[in-house]
């Protein structure tokens, strides 16, 4: 790739397409972004992705660009090379920390692609119990909010805008319970939901094309919708 700007390769349902975004966003960088079909990898693509996976974040740099792969490493990256307000803490003690939970919704993520999958009900329900379970352990890990960390927006709010989205369609579909009880986490997610980076890190058509994707899954989870309705 040669490009002016940079250039975030991407998907329009990835959640870490969207974490990358975001701290672009919040960052206040101006980029481009290229959007590539997962199903049909383009040959270009798979020539510069080691992984074959989205986000990949093309760097200008002389005749090619260099280019990024993980989105935890485009993160970091951005955090060290981009103006804009700090993402980590300042201590290393604490950045380390934060670190850890971008980790942790790197693993609820996991479990959400299994979730939303799965043809095979007692697969589900597993998943929604480990769900569950990470979500609770949240709950103690949060302060007063608004974001993970207080007042000031950082990486680990970035990892999980992405993370709650999904939530927003599955909500439309039947009712989970997956957040009852969990007071600190139902008002972290609402004000993620409004944060201006994470409301733009995907298109208008974001909870169509999702459904779509659970349709194509013939995913258990829309089994529930008919149960529940
Ligand atoms: N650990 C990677 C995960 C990225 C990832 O799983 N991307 C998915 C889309 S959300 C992908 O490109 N999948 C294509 C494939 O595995 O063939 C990261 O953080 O960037």
């Amino acid at each position: 790739m040669h490009s002016k700007v940079l250039t975030l390769v991407s998907h329009y349902l990835c959640p870490y397409v969207q974490r990358a975004s975001i701290v672009l966003s919040e960052k206040g960088v101006a980029f481009e972004r290229t959007y590539i079909d997962l199903a049909a990898k383009p040959d270009w693509f798979l020539r510069i992705s080691p992984l074959g996976k989205v986000p990949l974040l093309a760097v200008p740099r002389g005749r090619a660009d260099a280019i990024l792969f993980e989105s935890a490493v485009i993160c970091e990256y951005l955090e060290e090379t981009q103006g804009g307000p700090a993402l980590h803490p300042a201590d290393p003690l604490l950045r380390a920390r934060h670190r850890g939970w971008m980790e942790f919704g790197s693993s609820i993520l996991a479990d959400l692609w299994v979730y939303e999958t799965t043809k095979d009900e007692a697969q589900f329900e597993v998943k929604w119990r480990a769900l569950a379970q990470k979500f609770a352990t949240l709950e103690e890990e949060l302060g007063d909010g608004p974001y993970f960390a207080g007042d000031r927006f950082c990486m680990v709010d970035a990892v999980f805008g992405p993370v709650f989205r999904y939530f927003d369609l599955f909500e439309t579909l039947f009712e989970s319970g997956i957040f009852d009880g969990l007071p600190r986490v139902q008002a972290w997610r609402l004000a993620l939901a409004a944060r201006p980076s994470v409301a733009t890190a995907v298109g208008e058509d974001y909870q169509e094309r999702l459904m779509g994707f659970l349709q194509r899954h013939d995913a258990h989870l829309l089994t529930r919708r008919r149960a529940a309705a």
